[in-house]
């Protein structure tokens, strides 16, 4: 069985979690079981990452300690996971004493190996990204980017990680390993970025300034910059879980690739001795009429309304079906609405509501036996075979959105195929070649209806559990002979009916895009 490790960036606790958060953990998780599905030994890790100026500075606000208050946030971000039906086997807090106790073997390791120095730093942070600023950092007009929000200049003694020794390194390794991220034009990015020579990085931050940080092993004066440490915890989570690290994928923001991502953690892990992840796969933003939604300029929505409203696979099968992984997305819940619409509450739902109606009113509920192969069963068969044959690669290769879009497609042509078929006229006649159809078309529907389902799984597993119980079909373990057309439903009992996806108030004038 191939070990496959995934984890999503550990969240800043500052802030309650936001649609950004919330997708990030869909769509790993949908990656998570895909993998599953597909027979891998699936370790999937998420957290949040609790250290830093911010979380400091937010807790001094509220006037408590920083652990309460990461405590408090903290709470509100792991309940976010069962409310999304995330299958994360982990959950790792900055805070915790097994990731503590490796940053700081890490630390003095490093340190130990002469990777780590003491120097007099001088330059530009920014408190919003916890990070030192270059002068190439700056726009055309001297000024900083907004996204760094308040810059303060700083001068003082500091412990520095030896980047630049690794550059030349690092250009090699991407070279040579062109798929280390996807979507693979952002490693061409960081291959651009590279052209610029590296600083060493500083990792140190005097105490009298941070007090809330995991303290140096070799001088307790400081405490360790945040992206020292939160990027360690992909390793120190499973450090005592054998044969799981390296990582097979990183999903993390696109923002969060260069420098950390990208440039930081492959040279951490490089100088350390410690094997590489797999890859890195940064995924896009959301955006709220063309902003990105972020906590820090209060343009947030609040992933929780739309699960209560919707509920949690509505509103995943939305993140997976809008977006495709890498590029930004704008949300509106008009387009919301037009999906849960269509495509939910139309097309899958009525094919549910049709097979069992059918069923139960012309077969007693018990799923017949087909019997013929006419050409219209004979073309639905064919594109399950395309559809089935797409699916798995695209989903391989992260396209999920186009996965989703061809298994609509083919729910779509499985409507038309009941509306050509017409059991409700073969019903009322007595030739035998019509009953025989009748019962044909029948199995048909309930067939196509099973694998639809299967297909969507790892996107809408709720969903599908139900739709599964409702064709009384209790599924194999293996993926691929479920994702076969058969006949497995052959003698099962359905259910008289279920409403998956209520039909909620239209959107007005909004056309859904392909
Ligand atoms: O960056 N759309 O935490 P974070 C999509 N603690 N994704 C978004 C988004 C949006 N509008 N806004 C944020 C941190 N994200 C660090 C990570 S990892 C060792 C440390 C994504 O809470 C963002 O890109 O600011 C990142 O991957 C994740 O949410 C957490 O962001």
């Amino acid at each position: 069985m191939k070990s496959f490790y995934i984890t999503t960036a550990i969240d800043y606790v500052n802030g309650s979690p936001h649609l950004g958060h919330a997708y990030e953990k869909v769509l790993t998780d949908v990656i998570a079981r895909f993998r599953r599905q597909m027979g891998d030994r699936v370790h999937f890790l998420t957290g949040v990452d609790e250290h830093g100026q911010k979380v400091q500075a937010s807790a001094r606000k509220r006037g408590i300690a920083p652990q309460q208050f990461v405590d408090e946030v903290s709470a509100e971000f792991r309940a976010l996971l069962p409310r999304l039906n995330i299958s994360n086997d982990d959950f790792i807090r900055t805070t915790e004493d097994r990731h503590k106790r490796v940053v700081r073997a890490l630390l003095q390791q490093l340190f130990d190996q002469g990777e780590i120095y003491l120097a007099e730093y001088r330059g530009f942070y920014s408190t919003r990204q916890e990070q030192f600023l270059q002068e190439k950092d700056r726009l055309p007009d001297g000024s900083w980017p907004e996204i760094f929000g308040e810059v303060s200049e700083i001068v003082e003694p500091n412990y520095f990680f030896r980047l630049k020794k690794y550059q030349e390194w690092l250009v090699g390794f991407l070279t040579e390993n062109e798929n280390f991220i996807f979507p693979r034009y952002r490693q061409k990015q960081v291959l651009e970025f590279l052209k610029e020579p590296l600083n060493d990085l500083c990792i140190s931050r005097p105490r009298e300034r941070l007090e809330w940080g995991i303290p140096l092993p070799f001088d307790e004066n400081y405490v360790t910059y945040v992206w020292f440490d939160a990027l360690v915890n992909y390793y120190s989570a499973v450090v005592d879980r054998p044969g799981v690290w390296p990582a097979t994928w990183h999903v993390i923001g696109k923002d969060i690739l260069v420098p950390p991502h990208a440039i930081y953690w492959p040279i951490m892990l490089h100088a350390a001795g410690l094997p590489l992840p797999h890859g890195i796969i940064a995924h896009g933003w959301w955006l709220q009429s063309g902003a990105k939604m972020s906590k820090s300029t209060g343009h947030a929505l609040n992933p929780l309304d739309l699960v209560a409203e919707f509920g949690a696979d509505a509103f995943r099968y939305f993140l997976m079906r809008e977006m495709n992984v890498g590029q930004d997305s704008d949300f509106t819940r008009e387009q919301f609405l037009v999906r849960y619409n269509s495509e939910l509450a139309n097309n899958l739902g009525n094919l549910v509501n049709r097979t069992l109606n059918m069923t139960t009113r012309f077969a007693g509920g018990i799923v017949p036996a087909a019997e013929t192969t006419e050409e219209f069963e004979k073309n639905l068969h064919a594109l399950w075979e395309k559809t089935r044959g797409e699916i798995v690669p695209l989903s391989e290769g992260f396209q999920f959105h186009t996965a989703l879009e061809r298994v609509m497609f083919f729910l779509t042509e499985t409507n038309a195929y009941i509306e050509k078929r017409a059991p409700w006229k073969l019903g009322k006649s007595a030739d035998p070649h019509d009953q025989a159809r009748l019962r044909t078309s029948l199995a048909t529907m309930a067939e196509a209806l099973r694998l639809a389902a299967a297909a969507l799984r790892h996107v809408i597993p709720a969903t599908v559990e139900k739709i599964d119980a409702a064709l009384g079909y209790a599924p194999g373990t293996n993926w691929s002979d479920e994702l076969a057309w058969g006949a497995k439903l052959t003698g099962a009992k359905v259910t008289a009916a279920l409403v998956l996806f209520p039909r909620a108030a239209p959107a007005e004038k909004v056309a859904a895009k392909s």
